[in-house]
């Protein structure tokens, strides 16, 4: 046991002070249909709740996360393990979300690192019999060691691609083994520093390449499931390729990947780009490409990555909102988020995923609330009326041309009035709905 003086953490309602209880998230609730659990398949992110310890740019680690183990043995990959099944027994997280390098420590030699791979997953197999925790998705960590530097997929190196390739077969090996649901790319240094050094159109030809061959080697040994980008405008890089969605989206089209690829979008990494995560969620939605989410959210003030727990429930209310409207996810909620540096306890970790949890139940609750409401849906509706029959239906069934539309314009006389936006209205609907009591 790592985590000897938390309980098991239970739903108590919204009136609970206990502060190892959910006050929101109530598995088993029914909403539109559909238990919670359903609606949000909650993950671990191994790397921030397992190996994070709070080092920033100013500062080593804050946080003990040994789990009585030496770092950087196959002891401690263990011990991780052990202490992270145990924590996601105690919270009923059902999936775990990794990285090759999470779950091992690096060796100098990849038929070691890749050795250690195989001895790790077979240990974490076993514990995924013993507790039916699954595995969401797995990727690749081709950012942190420095032969990334200048990208992986998008390198000048032949060479440091070839082992970025040898990286991604491994990592879908294992996720593979472990019965992932998705594959991840989030492409940190596929991006540029300057254009003085830099073959854009080259680069992102080869990340093509990439892809291509990763899902052609995941197709042949089995692999399901889906392909995810991860959009980032920035950080490490000073660009990325997949700045956000739109451009994502772009990208796999152009490169006929759009059959294999869906969109994993964070919160935080839509807010970099200056979107609302509302809208790489609902750009994703509307190509039929939204597979997943990292449930975490940043701060309006700062203009980096903070991977904070979601706190904001107007952002999980809206993000729910449209899950709900796509129809659910066929991924899942994987808290890409790390305590703050001074939360350094293993009790912080708790309250973390509590907040979290509760945040994104919450919104749920409340999106289920908006939509069967219906007061949103229907003035969405009434402002479109005037496509729904006479000129605006001819546009939207391509039944007319440039011709009629000028001629029907001059024969109108005054111009119509396109009606109020009513945005003030609908915001205190949702703040109703928010704050009913
Ligand atoms: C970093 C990313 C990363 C991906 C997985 O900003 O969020 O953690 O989710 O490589
Ligand atoms: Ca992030
Ligand atoms: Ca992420």
């Amino acid at each position: 046991m790592y985590f000897e003086n938390i309980p098991t953490i239970k739903y108590e309602g919204p009136e609970s002070t206990n502060p190892l209880a959910f006050k929101f998230y109530d598995a088993e609730k029914i909403i539109m249909g559909k238990p919670m659990k359903e609606h949000l398949p909650f993950a671990m992110a191994w790397w921030h709740n397992l190996c994070a310890g709070g080092t920033d740019m100013f500062g080593r680690d804050t946080t003990d996360k040994s789990f009585g183990a030496v770092p950087g043995t196959m002891e401690h990959a263990k011990a991780k393990v052990d202490a992270g099944f145990e924590f996601m027994q105690k919270l009923g997280i059902p999936y775990f979300c990794f990285h090759d390098v999470d779950i091992v420590p690096e060796a100098e030699d990849i038929k070691e690192t890749n050795r250690r791979l195989d001895e790790i997953s077979d240990y974490i197999l076993v514990k995924m019999q013993e507790t039916g925790i699954k595995c969401l998705w797995g990727t690749a960590n081709m950012f942190g060691n420095p032969r990334f530097m200048n990208g992986a997929g998008s390198t000048n190196s032949a060479d440091v691609y070839c082992f970025a390739a040898a990286q991604i077969k491994k990592a879908l090996d294992i996720t593979v083994k472990l019965g992932g649901k998705g594959y991840v790319f989030w492409g940190g240094r596929e991006g540029y520093e300057t254009l003085l050094n830099t073959d854009v159109k080259f680069e992102q030809e080869n990340i093509a390449k990439l892809m291509k061959m990763a899902v052609t080697y995941g197709r042949s040994i089995g692999f399901e499931g889906d392909f995810y980008i991860e959009p980032k405008p920035k950080e490490p890089m000073k660009h990325q390729y997949d700045f956000d969605a739109a451009t994502a989206i772009g990208f796999l089209r152009q490169y006929g990947l759009d059959k294999d690829f869906k969109m994993n979008i964070e919160a935080n990494h839509a807010t970099l780009a200056g979107h609302t995560f509302q809208h790489d969620l609902r750009i994703s939605a509307i190509n039929g490409m939204l597979g997943s989410i990292d449930a975490n959210q940043g701060d309006y003030l700062l203009g980096w990555d903070t991977d904070e727990f979601p706190f904001n429930v107007y952002e999980t209310t809206m993000c729910m909102y449209e899950v709900l409207k796509a129809g659910g996810l066929t991924g899942g909620f994987n808290f890409d988020a790390k305590t703050r540096r001074p939360s350094y306890t293993h009790e912080d970790m708790f309250h973390a995923y509590i907040l979290g949890m509760d945040a994104f139940a919450l919104g749920l609750i409340k999106a289920a609330e908006i939509i069967e409401d219906g007061r949103i849906d229907s003035f969405i509706e009434e402002r479109y009326a005037s496509y729904k029959e006479g000129i605006g239906a001819k546009i939207r069934n391509d039944e007319t041309t440039l011709e009629e539309l000028a001629a029907y314009a001059e024969n109108m006389g005054s111009v119509a009035h396109p009606g109020s936006g009513r945005q003030e209205y609908l915001e205190g609907v949702v703040n109703s709905i928010l704050f009913r009591y």
